[in-house]
């Protein structure tokens, strides 16, 4: 084993154009690799604190309080530590941070060491990274896993806080659930995305994209999204409910005015009651598969009731309600909120905080869908945690943008390499 001789952090930029964290951690071999974070725009209330300098420089949106905490105070910290024991080296950062929230050293500063040590480790063992995500998993949870390339959910048409339009639900994305391996399943999706280019500019709806690479059109309402989407898969002479199926990310949290949910394309509003029919009722016309945050992060009463009404028949996943931090969703577990979770590293601000959450998924039979941000760098380190912990699905954009196209490229990558990992569900 190798250990830490160097950790050094600098400002880059995300793919919104704004300052994130990048840390390269050196051994004392000279092997090196480095990570960036990414950072959210529709963030959940409970999330670990992203440090921003909130000064003049950078619209207030700097980091070099983040940086300066890496290369002053926590780095210093790990020099001398073997950089596979990642348990060791998160609890460290986690002890000095020394808050619930990461709010004294930012999640962004953590997170970007944690990251750093697995890759640099990954890198020293000659192996590849999801192999080594895998020995992390084993190491804290005392279990083996299988491999498998987990199945995406494309977001090919924008709206909510990730797009300039008057759609309010923020994601559309397309599951192409009957795709055979992860070529087809590109192959499908970039024939998909382009149809709806086609599609919408016939109808002279604009083709301009979003923050996740979707297109972002104003259109006369939520569910006409769905309607193209539905014509654009039709036009790949591919059949949605299918080869194909669609998954929604309201980020209803966004919507939510503390009484009701309020759909501006659709010139509506709903109670959490009115807010559920609706949901149903587009999960019955349409081959809906999963639906995101269909709830206020506070709603309980309202997450209680979808549960019960459409959990048997359609995956809910919790994000801005679980944060992917384990009490908080062991206490949605306990109220029996959603069936899946949306897993996302810099929710929590480590490796170790969110493998951990992903294993009380499993103990809990709940679904793990691991995720990018809607701000990113060309890192890839989630693909590489899908297919290391065997996640069964992954979200990371559309197959349009080098931030998000970076992520499906490293999975293209693995099935090319390795004959024995399979697409799952
Ligand atoms: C979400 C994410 C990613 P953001 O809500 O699921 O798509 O968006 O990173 O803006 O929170
Ligand atoms: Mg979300």
């Amino acid at each position: 084993m190798s250990k830490i001789s160097d950790v050094k952090a600098i400002q880059v930029f995300d793919s919104r154009g704004i300052p994130t964290v990048a840390c390269e951690i050196k051994l004392d071999n000279g092997v090196f690799a480095t990570a960036m974070v990414p950072s959210g725009a529709s963030t959940g209330s409970k999330e670990a604190l992203e440090l921003r300098d909130n000064d003049s420089n950078y619209h207030g949106k700097g980091v070099l309080n983040a940086i300066s905490n890496i290369n002053n105070k926590l780095g210093p910290l790990l020099k001398g530590k073997e950089s596979e024991n990642q348990i060791e080296i998160d609890k460290i950062l986690v002890d000095y941070d020394g808050t619930n929230d990461k709010s004294s050293m930012g999640a962004n500063a953590t997170l970007a060491i944690s990251l750093a040590a697995a890759h640099v480790s990954a890198k020293n063992k000659n192996i590849n990274l999801y192999e080594h995500f895998s020995r992390i998993y084993s190491d804290i949870t005392g279990k083996r896993n299988k491999y498998s390339l987990p199945m995406p959910m494309f977001n090919i048409l924008n709206g909510g806080e990730h797009a300039d339009n008057n759609v309010d639900i923020q994601e559309f994305m397309i599951v192409p659930s009957g795709a055979k391996d992860f070529v087809q399943v590109m192959k499908w999706s970039m024939e998909i995305y382009h149809n709806l280019k086609k599609i919408l500019s016939s109808k002279n709806y604009s083709t301009a994209v979003g923050d996740e690479g979707g297109f972002a059109p104003n259109l006369k309402s939520n569910e006409e999204a769905i309607e193209l989407i539905i014509a654009s898969i039709e036009a790949t002479k591919l059949k949605p409910g299918e080869d194909v199926n669609i998954a929604l990310d309201c980020a209803a949290t966004e919507f939510f005015d503390g009484n009701n949910y309020v759909l501006d394309g659709d010139n509506q509003k709903y109670n959490s009651e009115e807010f559920t029919e609706y949901l149903e009722s587009l999960i019955t016309k349409y081959p809906i598969i999963s639906i995101e945050d269909a709830m206020d992060e506070n709603d309980t009463d309202g997450w209680k009731m979808i549960t019960k009404k459409i959990g048997k028949k359609c995956q809910l996943v919790g994000d801005d309600l679980f944060v992917t931090n384990k009490n908080i969703f062991q206490e949605g577990i306990n109220e029996k909120l959603a069936n899946s979770i949306l897993i996302k590293f810099n929710q929590v601000g480590t490796i170790t905080e969110t493998i951990e959450t992903i294993n009380c998924a499993r103990e809990n039979n709940y679904k793990c869908i691991i995720s990018h941000r809607s701000g990113e760098t060309e890192d890839t380190s989630i693909s590489d945690l899908a297919v290391g912990l065997g996640a069964s699905q992954i979200k990371t954009g559309a197959p349009c943008r080098s931030d998000r196209i970076a992520k499906y490229n490293r999975l293209l990558w693995i099935e090319d390499k390795s004959n024995d990992i399979l697409l799952d569900e």
